[in-house]
C-alpha cells in the first residue's frame, strides 16, 4: 500500500516482506521514534558525537559524507559503531543519480564507501531505470557482503521552491519502486502519495515513506527550502520525519531532539488511531 498508512509499525513491521524494513519498523516500535536526524555536519568529530549523543532518539542517522572534510575509514567504523550501539539506521542522502554502470562503482566502493556503513540510500530516476536494475543486481548479487541489510529510497518529490520532482516523475518512481520491492523500500517525498495513487494498490506492498524539511520553529530558509511540522508531516503520509538544522541548530539539541521525537511519536500514535 502506497496510501496513507493507518497501520502500526509493529503491524507493518509483521507483514513487510524486506528484512531491512522489518528491522526498522521494530526500531521505531523499541525505540518509541520516527525521526531521523538530518546530520550535516562537516567534520567527522562533530558527525560522531552528534551520532552518539542524539542516536538514543533517533529510527534513523541521515548522513552526507561528501560533505565531511576528513571522511575517512575511521568515520565509516565510528559510524558502524554508534549504528549498533544506539540501534539506528543510516541513510546516506547521497541522491544517487548517474547511469547504472557509474552507480554501482559509486555505491559499492569508490571514495565514499556507501554500501559498507549506509542501510539506506537515495537515488533519483531522472536518468530512468537503468539506476534502479543497477543497484537492484548489486544489492543481490550472491558475493555482496550485507544481504538483506541494505536498501533504497526513491527520491519521488523535493521539499526545495520550484523542484521539478512531480507529476509524471513521480508517478514513474512510483512504477519503478513496484517493479523492485526487493531493493526499493518506499520514498523521500513530502506526503503519501496517495492522490497519485487512485488504486488499492498491490497486495502486500508497503513502501515507507520519509519526508525532509521537517522543522517546529521555521517555515523555511532563504535559500528555497521549506518546511513542514512534524504532525502536519506525519498527518500529510510521512512514517519518518528528518530534521536537521531545526534539532543540531537549536540551543539544546537534546533536548530538541526528545521534542521532535516525542512530536512524530505522538503524531503517529493519532494517525494510527492509538491514544496519546
Ligand atoms: P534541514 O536543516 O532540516 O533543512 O536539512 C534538510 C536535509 O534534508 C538536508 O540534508 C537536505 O539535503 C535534505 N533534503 C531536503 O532538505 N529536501 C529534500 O527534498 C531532500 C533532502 Br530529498
Amino acid at each position: 500500500m502506497t496510501s496513507l498508512s493507518t497501520k502500526s509499525y509493529s503491524t507493518r513491521g509483521e507483514q513487510h516482506a524486506h528484512p531491512l524494513a522489518r528491522r526498522l519498523f521494530d526500531i521505531a516500535e523499541a525505540k518509541q521514534s520516527n525521526l531521523v536526524l538530518s546530520a550535516d555536519f562537516t567534520d567527522s568529530k562533530s558527525l560522531l558525537q552528534a551520532a552518539d549523543s542524539l542516536g538514543p532518539y533517533l529510527a534513523v542517522f541521515k548522513t552526507h559524507v561528501d560533505l565531511v572534510s576528513d571522511f575517512d575509514s575511521s568515520t565509516v567504523k565510528g559510524l558502524n559503531e554508534l549504528a549498533k550501539k544506539h540501534n539506528f539506521l543510516i541513510f546516506e542522502d547521497r541522491k544517487l543519480v548517474d547511469i547504472g554502470s557509474t552507480v554501482q562503482k559509486q555505491y559499492h566502493g569508490g571514495v565514499l564507501h556507501i554500501s559498507e556503513f549506509a542501510h539506506l540510500v537515495n537515488l533519483s530516476i531522472l536518468g530512468g531505470d537503468g539506476i534502479v536494475d543497477a543497484l537492484t543486481q548489486t544489492v543481490n548479487a550472491p558475493n555482496f557482503p550485507y544481504p538483506g541489510e541494505r536498501a533504497f529510497l526513491i527520491l519521488a518529490e523535493m521539499t526545495s521552491k520550484g523542484s521539478i520532482a512531480v507529476g509524471s516523475y513521480t508517478e514513474k518512481c512510483i512504477e519503478l519502486a513496484r517493479k523492485n520491492p526487493k531493493s526499493m523500500l518506499g520514498f523521500v517525498a513530502t506526503r503519501a502519495l496517495s492522490d497519485l495513487l487512485p488504486s488499492a494498490g498491490i497486495a502486500g506492498e508497503d513502501f515507507i515513506v520519509f519526508t525532509t524539511g521537517v522543522n517546529i520553529a521555521s517555515k523555511g530558509d532563504n535559500l528555497g527550502q521549506q518546511y513542514q511540522t512534524p504532525s502536519d508531516a506525519v498527518a500529510r503520509g510521512a512514517d519518518f520525519i528528518i530534521a536537521g538544522r531545526g534539532i543540531y541548530a537549536s540551543e539544546d539539541p537534546t533536548k530538541t531532539a526528545q521534542e521532535y521525537r516525542q512530536a512524530g511519536w505522538n503524531a503517529y500514535l493519532t494517525r494510527v488511531g492509538q491514544s496519546t
